[in-house]
């Protein structure tokens, strides 16, 4: 096992990118910045590795990264509508950065942190801790928090996510990692006939505005059900209102049927590489980058419409408001941690 560290010419002073390289050559490349995943390069059926996932061609894009590619996001994942909740019957207003509503922690997220990082190597993983002490009203949020995220590649190709973090004060917080996925290797192709298998039954009714209307609804005989697995293509040529306000594809908070397994299994056919996705968190929104539009230099190819799909295990945003969703509630002085392995396979 191996890593490395590179400084970034050009960009802030003092970005860095580092390299965790496993036995088999399968590499993890993430900034300082935002612990923004630049890079995840795996094998296909032939054991040719490429990369799997989006990141920009020039570093300098990730200062206007609208799009989140890799980063880390918080202190809450999700929107939270007009900025505004209720925490022990006080009101908290946070800003706004996406018209009359507060997205993925706001203009001042984790996103856009610079993390220290500490790497480490051992004979069967190397990995790295990211540490950041968010101050009390950073972002808009009450409370210190103390944060520390774990990334960490095996041998046995699995790349895991460990989030810590406790607060001094009650606070609110759901964290992920918002990488895009593309299992066809190099970006050759959209992720439209991906096929996606996930451990759900349930899913959050969103309004016109992405915002949870408060209800859950059921994925039996809806193109939401993929249970026995299927494209993700289904959500984009539906008439389903939640597809057609989603953009025309997935953008919706799935809750798991169960725990601690592997919830998910996202396939490519052709290259024949297999993601699983095993988490202790209660859900996980898919977003299948309905928004992404071919303005974008990345580093294989221009961006497109579905050219990735972000995977981010998560609680529920909508719990604020409404009741029977997985909480957010952090109280004061308890350990917050969740854990996410990604695992990189072949059929
Ligand atoms: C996702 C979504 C969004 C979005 C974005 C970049 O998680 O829920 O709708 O536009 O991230």
């Amino acid at each position: 096992m191996q890593t490395s560290s590179n400084p970034i010419k050009g960009v802030g002073t003092d970005w860095t990118e580092y390299s965790l390289i496993n036995d088999h050559g399968m590499t993890v490349k993430f900034l300082n910045y935002g612990g923004i995943i630049t890079t995840i390069t795996a094998p296909d059926r032939d054991n040719h590795f490429e990369n799997v996932v989006i990141g920009f061609d020039n570093y300098q894009d990730y200062l206007n990264n609208e799009n989140y590619f890799g980063a880390l996001i918080g202190r809450v994942a999700g929107r939270i509508q007009q900025g505004h909740f209720m925490l022990n019957g006080q009101s908290c207003q946070l800003p706004k950065n996406e018209g009359e509503n507060h997205l993925h922690g706001g203009p001042a997220g984790l996103d856009k942190v610079v993390w220290q990082v500490e790497l480490f190597d051992t004979a069967t993983s190397a990995g790295a801790i990211l540490s950041h002490t968010s101050n009390d009203g950073e972002g808009g949020y009450p409370g210190t928090v103390k944060l520390k995220v774990c990334y960490r590649l095996t041998n046995d190709n699995q790349f895991m996510i460990d989030y810590e973090a406790v607060s001094d004060q009650d606070t609110v917080l759901t964290l992920t990692n918002h990488s895009y996925f593309n299992l066809s290797g190099d970006l050759k192709d959209n992720i439209l006939n991906h096929e996606v298998k996930m451990d759900s039954s349930q899913f959050v009714e969103l309004d016109h505005d992405l915002i949870p209307t408060g209800k859950i609804l059921s994925v039996t005989n809806t193109v939401f059900d993929f249970r026995n697995g299927r494209k993700i293509v289904d959500g984009v040529d539906s008439t389903d209102q939640q597809n057609i306000y989603a953009k025309n594809g997935y953008d919706h908070f799935f809750i798991f049927d169960h725990q601690n397994e592997e919830q998910v299994v996202v396939t490519e056919p052709i290259s024949g590489r297999m993601l699983t996705v095993k988490t202790d968190q209660p859900g996980m929104v898919m977003y299948t980058s309905n928004g992404l539009d071919h303005t974008l230099a990345l580093k294989e190819r221009q961006s497109e419409k579905y050219l990735g799909v972000c995977l981010e295990t998560q609680s529920s945003p909508a719990s604020l408001e409404h009741t029977g969703f997985p909480s957010i509630y952090l109280p004061a002085d308890e350990l917050y941690r969740q854990s996410t392995t990604f695992s990189f396979k072949t059929i």
